[in-house]
């Protein structure tokens, strides 16, 4: 039969992922979008079809995880079989700015969930986005038991959803699983991460549009991945027998000056004659060395990131330059049919 999946923050990168894995495997797909005064759907308009039209599987909602009441009416009216929490407010650098509202919707944002699933009596697998900045200054390599340190409002909203997904869990017996993400990455990156944004300023650079980029802390280690093969481990942590928690990363760590490294040199440039230190971009507490044991998830899920930084750094650089040729999304190819399912 015909299984129906709910994922919030389908709007962003890794949700418009997530979103063209389940229909391919042949999911019914429901997603929450929040009302904004522009389109916020550019990720996923490639796979929205007419919601008229009889073959239709993927439906749009308008909702907000700061809206409990309206999370548990459509949590009774969709009734999914899995529910895949990746909405947040997940800049770093933001929520130091936005420490309160991070902690609305990143952490008390999941409790809204969970209890929208439990007062709604829907019988669901729910996967909750934890991430790596939750062990913030524990040194690495980091698993499943590494102790928590986060080091930003925004790690420590994201401990708060780690701990009430285990706490539903325990408590209610609710199949809630974490999946404890490093940083992954893709052309559908937001523009104001570290990688993107090196990606993007090398295709300018080489269009000739730009000529320095300013960063902040050149020091920093990051795991990075490719986003489409870590929302494959999503769904694998719902498709297991039992209910756990599982680090995805690759194992492999590397500098932001590394990362611009491969960036600038697979354009052809040298990433030092171009790029500026900025201490705008500096945080107040910085998390300085994140590299991930995927061990467990490698025993249990068969799951295993193939992509190092530097082929991702690649791919990005590629989309990037082929998007400013095209003046547009390159992961886009065919024409949009907009409306709502509500
Ligand atoms: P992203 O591109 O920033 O997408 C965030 C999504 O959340 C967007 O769809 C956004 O909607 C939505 N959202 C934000 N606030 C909301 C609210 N109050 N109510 C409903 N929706 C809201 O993030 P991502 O990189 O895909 O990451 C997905 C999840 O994994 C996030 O929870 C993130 O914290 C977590 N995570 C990411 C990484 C990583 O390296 N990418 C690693 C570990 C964990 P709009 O489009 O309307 O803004
Ligand atoms: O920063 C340094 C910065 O913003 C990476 C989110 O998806 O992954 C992401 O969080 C590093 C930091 O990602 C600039 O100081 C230097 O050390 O790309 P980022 P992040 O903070 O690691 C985790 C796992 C998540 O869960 C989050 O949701 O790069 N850095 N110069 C810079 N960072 C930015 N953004 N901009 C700079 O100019």
């Amino acid at each position: 039969m015909k299984k129906v999946a709910l994922v919030t923050g389908i709007t962003g990168q890794d949700g418009s992922y997530l979103a063209e894995l389940l229909l391919a495997k042949g999911y019914e797909v429901h997603g929450l979008i929040r009302r904004a005064s522009t389109f916020n759907t550019t990720r996923i308009e490639h796979i929205y079809q007419d919601p008229h039209c009889p073959d239709t599987r993927l439906f749009l909602h308008y909702g907000d995880l700061c809206d409990g009441g309206r999370l548990a009416m459509l949590l009774s009216k969709i009734n999914p079989d899995e529910v895949y929490n990746l909405a947040a407010q997940s800049h770093v650098r933001v929520s130091f700015e936005e420490p309160e509202y991070t902690g609305t919707t990143t952490g008390v944002g999941s409790v809204r969930l969970l209890e929208a699933v439990r007062l709604a009596g829907v019988s669901c697998r729910y996967y909750q986005a934890s991430s790596s900045e939750m062990f913030g200054a524990s040194p690495p390599p980091q698993n499943e038991l590494t102790p928590f340190y986060p080091r930003s409002p925004y790690g420590v909203a994201k401990v708060y959803s780690y701990w009430i997904t285990r706490n539903y869990r325990e408590a209610y017996g609710m199949f809630a699983v974490n999946g404890i993400l490093f940083n992954h990455e893709s052309p559908r990156r937001g523009e104001t991460f570290v990688t993107r944004k090196i990606a993007r300023s090398v295709a300018r650079i080489k269009a000739g549009l730009e000529s320095e980029l300013f960063l902040g802390n050149l020091d920093a280690v990051r795991d990075w991945g490719y986003a489409p093969e870590y929302v494959e481990g999503m769904w694998r942590m719902l498709q297991v027998d039992e209910p756990d928690d599982y680090v995805l990363a690759t194992g492999q760590g590397y500098s932001v000056a590394d990362f611009a490294g491969f960036a600038f040199e697979h354009a052809g440039l040298n990433w030092q004659d171009y790029v500026r230190f900025d201490e705008g971009y500096v945080r107040p507490t910085e998390v300085d060395s994140l590299i991930g044991d995927p061990t467990k998830a490698h025993q249990l899920l068969d799951w295993k990131a193939d992509v190092r930084a530097p082929e991702l750094a690649a791919i990005m650089v590629d989309a990037d330059i082929e998007a400013l040729g095209c003046s547009g999304t390159p992961w886009i190819d065919k024409p949009a049919l907009m409306s709502w399912a509500s």
